[in-house]
């Protein structure tokens, strides 16, 4: 015999009756302090008394409180408690429904949804998928509950009312524009918190933690937003991105890579759009998070800087038949040493910040070197060297290696993947890797640039892509390293002129100290020109 002890006899406890018989329940007696009836068998106070006869007890109350109330003390007595649903009623297998909740005629619980404790879902009523009802209160009569909403404990929803989504409080998501981003790319039900990630000059960045197995939060997802002062047309960053990382993937599986790992893999939004667009207009967009993967700020050990060079190496194999005409130009001009130094000399000639009086032998030093801006730029002109798809931004930390292996496992930041000259992504290479100190060191007795460093460099690059590069391209080489230092040096000091409005600065002079870093490197390379060049003859076979 199966017997159910029901405190409350009122409406709603007739309801918990006709359900519970047709749960197969025989023997259904209720406790009420003031119903009378053959089947009211006491007060409500008598439930300890009556746990010798009966196991199991249910609080029918409609009063939330009540309800919630008896339960706990059923609980605390030692009774069984259990959910009843009504067969009628719809339960998705994965929704979890707590003790001495009720679910009555025809009510749905979708999928992923939570039942607190003593809550009454009834007739009628649907709780839709990732949703979930706090213990004790009632959704009523034939009323909705969307997707991902909340209801408070004890709370309660009116017969026929509709409860649009409520959005839960993501920790770290301090601007209601990245909390929009979070919701946008569909983390928002789950995501256990976000945190600022990275160390670029440009974008903000900040990695997605969700729960995974064994109850631990890690980070599966990067979310950026794009600087648009840098990223004019963001849509068409995005375009060239998702179009050469989805032609990466077919490369690398063809090679039989592990396309989720050797390159980035980007995320459309809910929508399907390749970013987010925020309530001020600001760009958005989403990557895998590539674990148990790191990122140097500078090499640490020699076979790192070795190690980048094949990865970039192979990149512009990789690509080597990949149309670059048909890449978007997103910053016009990028790498046009010659419009750098134009833009430069304005930069001096207008001084706005009256700053130009800080750093005269910087000025000296670069407009000293007009005539080297047009070297390269002169021979794609004349159709000396071809265009490539280039990544444009080849430092260090641009790569992620693998945490095991130690190997370069991916290239990372591909804002700036544009049609260009190979020498320029060598060039940006050497500038940042083959330095003995950090982009902003202050002493200058640190920075040098290490030829042994460009030799592996040079060693690793040409392993790779010796055979897409032209004899041209080759003897270009040196020459994009000296270039591509001089303009980031140009670029920083114009910056530092201008009050420092398009890198981010920590300090005043930053920029102005990262110029100084630069021309340093540049200095040293000029006096060791003529080895730098041997070192790529070396490595190209070209002697
Ligand atoms: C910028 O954001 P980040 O650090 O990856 C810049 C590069 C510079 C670099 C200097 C789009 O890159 O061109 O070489 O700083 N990117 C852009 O550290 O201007
Ligand atoms: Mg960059």
């Amino acid at each position: 015999m199966k017997s159910l002890l029901i405190l409350g006899a009122g409406g709603f406890g007739q309801m918990v009756k006709e359900t519970a018989g047709l749960l197969g329940y025989d023997k259904i007696v209720f406790l009420d302090d003031a119903a009378k009836g053959s089947d009211v068998v006491g007060k409500c106070c008598d439930y300890l008394v009556k746990h010798e006869e009966y196991q199991v007890a249910v609080a029918a109350f409609g009063n939330n409180h009540t309800r919630l109330y008896w339960t706990d003390r059923l609980l605390a007595a030692g009774y069984e408690v259990p959910p009843i649903v009504h067969p009628s009623a719809v339960v998705s297998p994965s929704a979890v429904l707590e003790q001495g909740c009720f679910v009555m005629q025809r009510a749905v619980v979708n999928t992923h949804t939570h039942i607190g404790r003593a809550a009454l879902i009834n007739s009628g009523a649907v709780v839709d998928h990732d949703s979930s009802v706090g213990c004790g209160a009632h959704v009523g009569l034939g009323s909705i509950v969307k997707a991902n909403c909340t209801i408070a404990p004890g709370s309660r929803v009116e017969a026929g009312e509709v409860i649009f989504s409520t959005r839960r409080k993501i920790e770290g998501a301090d601007s209601r524009a990245l909390e929009d981003a979070v919701y946008a790319f569909g983390f928002g039900p789950h995501c256990s918190y976000v945190k600022p990630f990275g160390e670029g000059h440009i974008n903000e960045t900040y990695a997605v933690y969700m729960p995974v197995e064994g109850g631990k939060d890690e980070p599966l997802y990067v979310l950026q937003r794009m600087n648009i002062n840098v990223f004019k047309n963001p849509g068409q960053v995005m375009e060239n991105i998702f179009s050469v990382t989805e032609y990466l993937r077919e490369v690398i599986r063809s090679e039989g890579g592990d396309a989720d790992r050797e390159t980035l893999s980007y995320i459309k939004t809910k929508s399907g759009e390749n970013y987010f667009e925020d309530d001020e207009g600001q760009p958005w967009r989403c990557l895998n998070y590539i674990s148990d993967s790191v990122c140097y700020q500078q090499v640490e050990r020699p076979e790192q800087f070795y190690e980048s060079a094949r990865s970039f190496g192979r990149f512009l194999k990789q690509l080597g038949d990949y149309p670059a005409e048909q890449l978007f130009e997103t910053i016009p001009q990028f790498h046009d040493t010659v419009k750098r130094f134009r833009d430069f000399s304005l930069a001096v000639q207008s001084d706005v910040k009256n700053r130009a009086r800080l750093c005269r032998p910087e000025i000296a030093f670069a407009l000293e070197r007009e005539k080297d801006c047009g070297i390269l730029m002169e021979q794609l002109q004349n159709g000396q060297l071809p265009l490539r798809v280039t990544h444009n931004d080849t430092k260090l930390n641009n790569i992620l290696f693998d945490k095991e292996t130690g190997r370069g496992l991916c290239i990372i930041d591909l804002d700036t993947i544009m049609p260009g000259l190979a020498a320029n992504d060598f060039g940006d290479s050497i500038r940042f890797g083959a330095s003995t100190a950090e982009e902003d060191e202050r002493d200058l007795n640190r920075v040098h640039f290490d030829i042994h460093l460009y030799e592996l460099y040079v060693k690793g690059y040409l392993e790779m892509a010796k055979d897409v590069l032209t004899a041209q391209e080759l003897a270009s080489l040196p020459w994009g390293a000296r270039l591509m230092t001089l303009e980031c040096g140009i670029r920083f000091l114009a910056d530092f002129l201008q009050g420092d409005t398009y890198f981010k600065t920590a300090y005043p002079e930053h920029n102005l100290v990262r110029a100084r870093t630069q021309f340093c490197l540049v200095k040293e390379m000029e006096e060791q020109f003529d080895q730098m060049i041997k070192i790529v003859e070396k490595y190209g076979g070209t002697v």
